[in-house]
């Protein structure tokens, strides 16, 4: 069901690099492009071949890099566009492809066409969404309306996220060309692919209300995708489809649009939005995990395996126990997800288990998108509660700069770095879990390894048997004849009747002889072959 093109994407393991937060080699707190460069042995280690690098163009830095002020030099703090090709030839040098993260929804309002856009400068007067009054009532993902007056203009413009982040208008022609120019530019310096922000987004439908998956949507990802120049390179979407139709309208190879995209609904669970918590169970999560393997697997798509990204808080903290049951969590998770039939995405800091991060200041936060929710709070919750909202649901989670060792900062830096350090780091740091009895890295390593060296995992089949077990996910692989079941307890002791277990152990995360009599320990992963 898969071609050979899909065979080939099946074979790479992707770890996400947020650069800000990864490694600072130039004592600014900020970590740089050199960082990545230091540490690629760090990932030829863990077994990856593919770095999906956050932004890391010319930005202002409001959201971080995801507000692109010049799309073909290098951000100040992270270097030189030298310091990127010492960074892409070591990374190729060691057999590691390059995903650049494409970000075409919008641009800073620092950027050149946006400043000229406001002058009614031609090309670029209808370069973003103008208007004399806001079009409509839409609101903006950072809070607030999405429409922002422009003193300078006299009129309205569309801003989806920061009001520092207008919305390009894709239906100019210019835009669009601008774009490919922008691809193909990064795809002449050797990059393999491109995670695409907010692609959904880039076609609004303004008589519809909507402001994603408007009526020219797959026209214009095929048109920046669908050409001779893009048509070996990988390409994963962020996009917000809920349906196996819109999936394989955007995924199927004769679509000639996306490699793959990223689908949201297992990890939506747990909040009723990004700030508020609610209950989840792992059986809810391992039913969306299953529904889109299934529905991938049938139609001959590319699932993306992943837990973690810079948008999200730990989901080791979210659903797992990072107290005492820090590693047998984090492993099950990790045989949950990656020995699925997919392209494994893997986060940083993921691999040795780290978690979110707890801080007593409002002051210790930094993400854009906790100023709207801090300030609407502000008379309505105690500080107290606000804050454990914040460290319950912030994204900068996901950014506390990766603790390396037990130095200050984590290793991270030699001073102070740009956001206040993983709380934890003392605790759990790269070096302190390479050294320890129960080592996620260690574990990581072994299930990568054994993954890359099986084709059944690879490419074989996938089926769900966890029938009337309750608490706890049960898959089977399947490749020419012969059988590997995945068990995945969750968070309770549990006796597990799965007629299979009989079979050789070929991996768990609790050393003890193969589970012969089906009684399985919280969080206890073990692979059987049959
Ligand atoms: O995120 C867009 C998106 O999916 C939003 O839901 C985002 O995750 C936000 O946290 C919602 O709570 C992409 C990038 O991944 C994100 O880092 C950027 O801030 C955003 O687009 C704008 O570029
Ligand atoms: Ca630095």
């Amino acid at each position: 069901m898969i071609s050979d093109k899909y065979k080939h994407f099946l074979e790479w393991i992707i770890y996400q690099i947020y650069p800000r937060s990864f490694y600072d080699t130039n004592g600014d707190g900020v970590g740089d492009l050199n960082g990545i460069t230091q540490k690629i042995e760090h990932l030829k280690e863990l077994g990856v071949n593919a770095v999906w690098l956050s932004p890391c163009y010319k930005s202002p830095n409001v959201d971080n890099g995801y507000d692109v002020s010049d799309y073909r030099d290098i951000m100040d703090e992270f270097g030189t566009l030298e310091d990127w090709k010492n960074m892409r030839n070591a990374l190729h040098d060691r057999g590691i492809k390059l995903i650049m993260d494409f970000v075409p929804n919008h641009t800073s309002n620092q950027h050149e066409w946006f400043i000229k856009s406001k002058k009614k400068i031609p090309p670029y007067t209808d370069y973003y969404y103008w208007a004399d009054e806001p079009l409509n009532d839409w609101q903006a993902c950072f809070g607030g309306s999405a429409w922002e007056y422009s003193e300078e203009r006299g009129q309205y413009y569309l801003h989806s996220y920061a009001v520092e982040q207008p919305d390009l208008n894709f239906d100019n022609p210019n835009v669009r060309e601008e774009m490919k120019s922008i691809i193909d530019f990064w795809i002449d310096l050797g990059v393999d692919g491109f995670r695409i922000d907010v692609i959904d987004q880039i076609s609004k439908d303004f008589d519809g209300n909507k402001n994603r998956f408007g009526p020219h949507l797959h026209e214009y990802i095929r048109e920046l995708f669908g050409r001779e120049k893009t048509k070996n390179i990988f390409t994963v979407g962020e996009c917000w489809a809920t349906d196996i139709d819109e999936v394989i309208r955007h995924c199927a190879e004769n679509r000639n649009e996306l490699s793959c995209l990223f689908q949201f609904d297992h990890i939506e669970h747990g909040k009723t939005d990004r700030f508020t918590p609610a209950p989840f169970t792992l059986k809810a999560i391992a039913a969306d995990i299953s529904k889109w393997q299934t529905l991938t697997v049938q139609n001959g798509l590319l699932y993306t395996l992943f837990m973690d990204n810079h948008d999200q808080p730990r989901f080791l903290s979210r659903f797992g126990n990072d107290k005492d049951l820090r590693y047998e969590s984090a492993t099950m998770f990790a045989g949950m997800f990656y020995l699925g039939r997919g392209i494994p995405f893997i986060y940083q800091g993921q691999e040795f288990g780290m978690t979110n991060s707890r801080h007593e200041e409002y002051s210790h936060f930094r993400d854009v998108e906790n100023k709207h929710f801090y300030h609407s709070q502000s008379g309505k919750l105690q500080k107290s509660d606000v804050l454990d909202r914040l460290n319950f649901g912030s994204r900068d989670n996901a950014r506390r700069p990766v603790a390396w060792n037990c130095e200050k900062y984590g290793g991270f830096s030699s001073v102070e770095p740009w956001i206040p350090t993983y709380s934890r780091y003392q605790e759990i740091n790269l070096e302190k879990d390479k050294n320890s009895e129960k080592s996620i890295f260690e574990f990581y390593k072994k299930l990568l390894a054994f993954r890359k060296n099986s084709p059944m995992i690879l490419y074989g089949a996938y089926k769900e048997i966890t029938g009337e077990n309750n608490d706890c996910y049960i898959y089977e692989r399947e490749y020419q004849g012969e059988k590997i079941i995945v068990v995945c307890n969750f968070e309770k002791e549990n006796q597990i009747s799965c007629p299979y277990t009989q079979g050789e152990l070929l991996l768990t995360n609790y050393n003890r002889a193969n589970n012969l009599n089906g009684n399985y320990a919280p969080y206890e992963l073990a692979v059987f072959k049959i």
